[in-house]
């Protein structure tokens, strides 16, 4: 591993970003220098990061001089506007936003499934969507087991995966409701406060969202599969933090339930909980703050053939962006 790297974080102010400058503290990622970077509107503010305060600039295209890694969370327009320049700076872009992923000459990576990726990057290597990378935790190693064929999912997306507005907007909603004021709506289309809305990202010509492409595009990228098929309607709830994902999948072989679970328990990064005799099972609640996801409810899927049908939950700011976006700048120090 390579030591004493300037790590630049763009978007350092949001929902992700803070959760990488915890994560970088936390792995112990080599950081010789670290530069926040934010819109002019966080330009002066100080972070802490290992007990130091560290002031946040505004991000310009001259903010990379001598940046090895640029970790990349202030959204797509950001990322396209500026990781170029990163790059012409001479770092290694690892971007969290939707920008780049399907472009052919960016990996999509999550270290647990194709680490190897990484070393064919040319300047920016691409974090999934959060909800793609909580479900193929569990498909992953499933797949290594018995072939993964096609999946039926949906998602249930806690607010903070809409960043940090997404949290204030549903605690506002909250104050409103039991304080009998009428309720504002400025982050979703409609109330999220006690309700549930079928609607991440844009609607596309097809009736599908763009996050529900997602789900198909980068999953067929990040395991290999251009044959892979899913069917998956992504679904909003008044969660503040962790994704959850029910999934029916079919395989091409036989499954036993056996077989996947040790499947689960021997993956990286992901852990057994399966105990419906006692109520257990994995908790949006239980999972916000962890680094690894959790799968539950697995049980032959009574419509498929060769199916198993399961619960898979994880923290999206930490596996599903920040924690996963630390692990393939760690590969990139190796290289
Ligand atoms: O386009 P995408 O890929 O879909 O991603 C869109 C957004 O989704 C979040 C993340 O938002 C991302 O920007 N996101 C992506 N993946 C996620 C995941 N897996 C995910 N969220 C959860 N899980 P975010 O809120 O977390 O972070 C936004 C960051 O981007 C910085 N930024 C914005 N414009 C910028 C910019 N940086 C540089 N130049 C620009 N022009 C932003 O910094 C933040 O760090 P900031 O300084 O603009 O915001 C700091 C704080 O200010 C508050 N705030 C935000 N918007 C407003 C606001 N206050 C008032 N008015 C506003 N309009 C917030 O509290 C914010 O934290
Ligand atoms: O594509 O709103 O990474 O829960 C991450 C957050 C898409 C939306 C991405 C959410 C975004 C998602």
């Amino acid at each position: 591993m390579k030591k004493d790297l300037h790590v630049a974080i763009a978007g350092a102010t949001g929902a992700v970003g803070i959760e990488m400058l915890k994560t970088l503290e936390k792995r112990n990622f080599p950081v010789g220098k670290l530069t926040p970077l934010a819109s002019k509107r966080s330009a002066g503010k100080s972070l802490s990061f290992r007990g130091e305060e560290v002031t946040v600039q505004e991000l310009t295209k001259d903010s990379f001089a001598g940046v090895d890694i640029a970790l990349f969370s202030a959204g797509g327009g950001i990322s396209e506007e500026f990781a170029p320049a990163a790059v012409d700076a001479g770092a290694v872009v690892v971007d969290n936003s939707s920008a780049f992923r399907m472009d052919e000459n960016v990996p999509l990576v999550v270290p647990e499934i194709n680490a190897a990726a990484v070393s064919g990057h040319q300047g920016i290597i691409a974090n999934p969507n959060c909800s793609t990378i909580v479900t193929v935790m569990a498909l992953g190693p499933l797949h290594r087991a018995f072939g993964l064929k096609r999946i039926f999912a949906s998602t249930y997306q806690a607010v903070s995966g809409s960043g940090a507005m997404g949290i204030v907007e549903l605690e506002r909603q909250v104050g409103e409701i039991t304080s009998g004021k009428d309720i504002t709506c400025e982050v979703y289309p409609h109330q999220i406060a006690f309700n549930v809305l079928p609607h991440v990202d844009v609607f596309l010509d097809n009736g599908y969202t763009k996050e529900e492409l997602k789900m198909v595009n980068e999953s067929r990228k990040i395991m290999g599969l251009p044959d892979f098929q899913a069917s998956v309607t992504c679904v909003r709830v008044p969660v503040y933090r962790a994704h959850s994902v029910a999934v029916s999948a079919e395989f091409e072989k036989t499954v036993s339930i056996e077989e996947a679970r040790a499947a689960i328990e021997q993956a990286p990064g992901i852990d057994l909980n399966d105990d419906v005799g006692n109520n257990g099972y994995p908790l949006p609640l239980n999972l916000a703050g962890e680094d690894n996801c959790q799968v539950g409810r697995i049980r032959k899927d009574c419509a498929f053939d060769n199916g198993l049908s399961f619960w898979v939950v994880g923290d999206q700011l930490l596996k599903g962006a920040a924690l996963n976006a630390v692990q393939i700048a760690e590969e990139v120090a190796k290289l």
